[in-house]
């Protein structure tokens, strides 16, 4: 009989627009994969566009929650950070990750941040190199532009970008020991939208693009990684799992724009969910 991998994931909820682990559960759990959930935070909404948001830190339950399911036999097949909900949690996090990675669990991080050259208002100048300590503990990363420039140092630039550009900061990422890092933002022309992925051993470069959509729609990093990291876990090649998860992504941002919702409220991908459980 085949086992049902299990996964921890490790993100904010926030309670409307769709991001963190209101994505990452249910596109993880369509996959037919089982989803423990630590809560970083518990926001109102996300901080993306809206005031006035609620802000719960859960930093002193991180560690509690996760001793407690080593104290009952919990393992797990990966483990999967977003949004963090305070600097400390970034050694905590580490600390769960390397007992995780012990016991043959498959590390990622989203190193949720910034976006378009920003960074998020709840992290300080200081974070991204905390981010970066807890991305060298990874197997994969996956960093949108605006993270992958704040972890190396880099100035942030606009798109469309160029090959040469993209892939320089490919070899860069790949020095961090992560095994895949994924760069998602990347396009080289109006056209077209996706991400690129470097082996670190080989150095290989791919790349996995969808038909653009017009626009900039929150959560689409988080249901991007979300489906990356359910077709890793089920054994999908990378190149596959990138393709798939850009596609998905590309296809819930499309029905949005058909929509005319808020760019706030997030992303339609609950209707590409039983497409998705079934490739
Ligand atoms: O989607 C990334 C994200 C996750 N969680 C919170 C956020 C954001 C981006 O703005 O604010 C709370």
């Amino acid at each position: 009989m085949k086992r049902q991998p299990r996964v921890a994931a490790i993100h904010d909820i926030s309670c409307f627009g769709k991001c963190s682990l209101t994505v990452a559960l249910p596109i993880l759990s369509a996959a037919g994969i089982e989803t423990a959930v630590i809560p970083t935070a518990v926001l109102s909404t996300h901080t993306g566009g809206f005031t006035g948001y609620t802000y719960r830190d859960l930093t002193e339950d991180v560690l509690p929650i996760f001793r407690h399911w080593r104290d009952i036999g919990l393992k797990f097949d990966a483990g999967y950070s977003g949004f963090l909900g305070s600097p400390e949690q970034l050694e905590i996090v580490s600390e769960i990750f390397a007992e995780m990675k012990k016991q043959g669990a498959l590390i990622v991080v989203d190193p949720v941040m910034a976006d378009n050259g920003k960074l998020y208002p709840t992290f300080d100048a200081g974070f991204p190199a905390g981010m970066r300590k807890l991305c060298e503990g990874a197997d994969v990363i996956v960093p949108n532009l605006t993270e992958a420039a704040l972890m190396l140092g880099e100035e942030y630039r606009d798109g469309p970008y160029t090959r040469g550009y993209i892939e320089e900061m490919m070899y860069r990422l790949a020095e961090l020991p992560a095994k895949l890092a994924v760069l998602t933002g990347v396009f080289f022309d109006e056209e077209q939208l996706g991400a690129a992925v470097i082996d670190a051993r080989t150095k290989k470069i791919d790349y996995a693009f969808s038909k653009r959509v017009q626009g900039s729609y929150h959560g689409t990093g988080d249901v991007f990684a979300s489906a990356l990291v359910a077709g890793l876990v089920l054994g999908k090649a990378p190149q596959a799992a990138l393709q798939r998860a850009a596609d998905f992504t590309a296809d819930a941002a499309r029905r949005t724009l058909e929509a005319g919702t808020d760019i706030r409220f997030g992303v339609n991908f609950e209707e590409g969910l039983r497409d998705f459980a079934c490739e």
